[in-house]
């Protein structure tokens, strides 16, 4: 079975997350991702939260797996001209550069145009064209300018940022759905185009159902909100807590054990009442006029979820699941890093694979999400800095010894 990307050749100018999250995702379904990486520096990552000292960090291995890297400075005359080289031969250019950098080492969508114009030139920037367009962003910054953040926490708290790097990843992932249509489309056109993902607008797209909300509210207060109908509403879309946006009442209620993850989301929809009910030992408010309806829980969900997790706390999050899902009440234990990190199911489909590395030694990552039912998707390790730079320049680039040693010579890898 071949991987549904063989072929496909990426240059990849991408560092920290979110431009390697979407060279990562290609890689994974096959394509060759040639990662660029300045000499003696490469991607900063490298270095950052490293756990085994001198090794490249879990930061940077998670995030660049199935990747060559050959080391050059695009800086350099000679490094310039490979890269040049490199764009003539690739299907795809990705970068994540702070804004107009690429424009400073001389490489803009038009000279790049020029060079290959079947190239397709990606890249993730904070903000699109407007006022913050010059602004370098990191993950929190585009949670906070792109609507999570001002909606996520609870109310009477400070604006949080959740820990799915939505911004980062969320947007590396965006763009390389935008990559591979713009690949779709090349087929029949013939041409490149430029792909260009803003992490403001992929949060935003993520948030979509906040902006519902926002033209909801002049209308009326948000009902499934847990401020209703306690609290007023303002003219802004308010922190949920913990409450579920899709107009079912729903909360994280407590288990047996007591530790931070002890938890257990349940949703109660309309047929969910009786049987939820009758489980938790109160079938006298199955018909009771005060609980029977939607409407009549509805102002006071707090005492709902009161008496559920009176009975949760008896049971471990898993006991919970288990009765509860036979009776189709929707319910999801909170499940912490740990537990994820040892669940054989997950290893089993090759969502939370092990890896071996030459100098860390053996770690996990997730693996490819996404699975094509006609096209595997493996793990391989990250590469170190520069390892493949000897072979992309003979392969790819196609120098000869003489010509590599000169541009080692003139420090352009
Ligand atoms: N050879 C020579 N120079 C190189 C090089 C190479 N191989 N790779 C990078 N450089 C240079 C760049 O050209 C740039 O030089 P100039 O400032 O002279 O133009 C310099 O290195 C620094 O690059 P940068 O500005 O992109 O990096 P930074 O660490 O200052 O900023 C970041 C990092 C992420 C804030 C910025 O790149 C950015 O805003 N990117 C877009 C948004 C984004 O992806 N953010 C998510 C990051 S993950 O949290």
């Amino acid at each position: 079975m071949t991987k549904a990307l063989e072929g496909v050749r990426v240059l990849d100018m991408t560092h920290v997350q979110s431009g390697p999250t979407c060279t990562q995702l290609l890689a994974w379904f096959g394509a060759d991702v040639i990662k660029v990486e300045r000499p003696g520096v490469g991607d900063i990552t490298r270095g950052q939260l490293q756990d085994i000292p001198g090794v490249d960090s879990l930061y940077f291995t998670m995030l660049n797996h199935n990747k060559r890297s050959v080391t050059l400075d695009t800086k350099k005359e000679a490094g310039k001209k490979i890269l040049t080289r490199l764009i003539e031969e690739c299907d795809v250019m990705v970068e994540n550069f702070a804004p107009g950098a690429l424009d400073r080492m001389g490489f803009s969508w038009e000279r790049i145009q020029e060079i290959n114009p079947r190239i397709i030139y990606a890249s993730v920037k904070g903000f699109g064209p407007g006022p913050f367009e010059d602004l370098k962003v990191y993950e929190n910054v585009a949670q906070c300018t792109g609507g999570s953040a001002s909606t996520t926490g609870f109310d009477d708290g400070p604006p949080t940022v959740t820990g799915a790097q939505i911004g980062d990843s969320g947007t590396g992932l965006h763009l390389a759905f935008g990559i591979t249509t713009a690949l779709y489309h090349r087929t029949v056109s013939g041409k490149g185009q430029r792909v260009e993902c803003a992490m403001q607008d992929g949060v935003l797209n993520l948030c979509r159902v906040k902006l519902r909300d926002q033209q909801r509210l002049p209308h009326g207060p948000l009902t499934e909100y847990p401020q209703y109908p306690n609290t007023p509403f303002g003219d802004e879309v308010p922190r949920a807590g913990n409450a579920s946006g899709g107009g079912q009442p729903g909360w994280a209620v407590q288990c047996k054990g007591g530790g931070a993850n002890d938890y257990i989301y349940v949703i109660i929809q309309p047929p969910g009442w009786a049987p939820l009910m009758r489980t938790i030992g109160r079938e006298e408010l199955i018909e009771d006029p005060e609980w029977a309806t939607p409407a009549k829980r509805l102002p006071k969900l707090d005492q709902c979820f009161a008496m559920i997790e009176e009975w949760t706390k008896t049971k471990t999050k898993y006991e919970v699941m288990g009765i509860l899902n036979p009776l189709n009440v929707p319910c999801g234990p909170i499940m912490s890093m740990k537990e994820l990190s040892e669940e054989q199911s997950l290893r089993d489909t090759g969502t939370i694979v092990e890896v071996d590395h030459p100098t860390r030694g053996k770690y996990l990552t997730v693996g490819n999400p996404v699975k094509l039912s006609d096209s595997p998707s493996d793990v391989t390790r990250s590469p170190h800095l520069g390892e493949h730079t000897d072979e992309i320049l003979s392969q790819v680039v196609g120098y000869s010894a003489e010509e590599i040693e000169a541009a080692k010579a003139e420090g352009a890898v």
